[in-house]
């Protein structure tokens, strides 16, 4: 009887689940396997060349000059120093325009700064609003159990086994529910996914990498690339947030899709910046990649959110994120300062 009336509930529930699935999967899920591994290395080899220039143009630099080394200004003396201040001042610390940062008591996220997490937000408020209904209705039967049934109450203990109607229903409305959290947890999947055609295509790439115990970032459209290590308590200044402010910040321009890639040097460490949604492993011999499109200046701050040694808490992540003009005028300053990598200039040159 129960499977008689089991089967083809499973079946309709398999259905209902299928069909929204396919719904939403619609006309760009045929976009997505048709991106095979070798047009996504195609993608990535472009970024070093040609597409650098697009790139660029897209984050402000309006002649192709990013293709190889600054040759069209080589800035010498009082001019290159200014540049170089420049660059400082547009990536400085300044408390008043933190935004993603964590507070003291703070028992929600940070507030949202990226489509994706404005979408996680809602899936966690959601599920967390049905867990809760099902903890206290757990709860409660609990302790409706153990005060009906209490051996004083009821001394004589019936002896029955299985009940048709309580089976089904215990069967079927968790199927109910897991489809109701299962849906829009899938959007958030794909509304991340999506991406298959954003990742090929983004304005700028960041290329991070893990190392015992401070981050490495590399700017390949731009050849240039630096360390990134933690303020010392002692050295930090008025203001400046202890364990969390770092030396040389990121720094991305606002509202452009920002590709990340993601590896390591030495052990498994993670890159995370909570406002953005982003939490990725820093996985050694493994090239992982991510995106996120900052949507309001200011400065950010992360950590690397898996246990990668003693001192895994002081390498933490500092983006700053400003306007296209500041970004321009960010690069050409870092690029003096940094110095151009030679191994980023063969590569941009091929
Ligand atoms: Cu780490």
């Amino acid at each position: 009887m129960t499977q008689r009336l089991l089967r083809p509930l499973i079946l309709t529930c398999l259905m209902a689940i299928a069909l929204p699935l396919h719904a939403h999967a619609g006309p760009e899920s045929q976009t997505m396997p048709a991106v095979s591994r070798e047009d996504m290395a195609k993608a990535s080899a472009k970024a070093n060349q040609a597409k650098a220039p697009g790139d660029a143009a897209a984050v402000g630099q309006k002649t192709g000059e990013a293709t190889a080394a600054p040759a069209p200004k080589e800035l010498t003396g009082a001019d290159k120093d200014a540049a170089i201040a420049k660059a400082l001042s547009i990536g400085a610390f300044d408390p008043a325009q933190v935004v993603g940062m964590a507070k003291p008591w703070q028992i929600y996220y940070q507030k949202a700064e990226s489509p994706v997490m404005e979408k996680l937000e809602g899936l966690h408020d959601m599920v967390m609003v049905i867990i809760t209904i099902i903890t206290i209705f757990v709860l409660a039967l609990l302790v409706f159990i153990c005060i009906r049934f209490r051996a004083k109450a009821n001394p004589t203990a019936r002896r029955f086994a299985h009940n048709t109607v309580v089976e089904v229903v215990w069967t079927v409305i968790p199927i109910l529910i897991l489809i109701l959290i299962g849906i829009p947890s899938i959007r958030v999947h794909y509304e991340y996914a999506k991406n298959a055609n954003i990742i090929d295509n983004p304005d700028l790439t960041l290329k991070v990498t893990g190392n015992q115990w401070y981050w490495h970032y590399d700017y390949p459209d731009f050849g240039f690339g630096y360390d990134s290590n933690i303020t010392k308590t002692d050295k930090l200044k008025p203001g400046e947030p202890r364990l969390l402010m770092v030396d040389n910040p990121i720094v991305v321009p606002v509202n452009k899709v920002v590709r990340v890639q993601i590896t390591s040097a030495d052990v498994i460490h993670s890159w995370a910046m909570p406002a953005f949604g982003v939490k990725q492993d820093a996985v050694p011999g493994k090239l992982s990649e991510t995106w996120f499109k900052a949507e309001e200046p200011g400065i950010y701050f992360g950590q690397c959110s898996e246990l990668c040694g003693k001192y895994h808490g002081f390498m933490p992540i500092m983006i700053k994120v400003v306007s296209d003009e500041d970004f321009k005028a960010w690069t050409e300053g870092a690029k003096l300062k940094f110095a151009a990598n030679d191994n980023m200039q063969f590569a941009l040159n091929q």
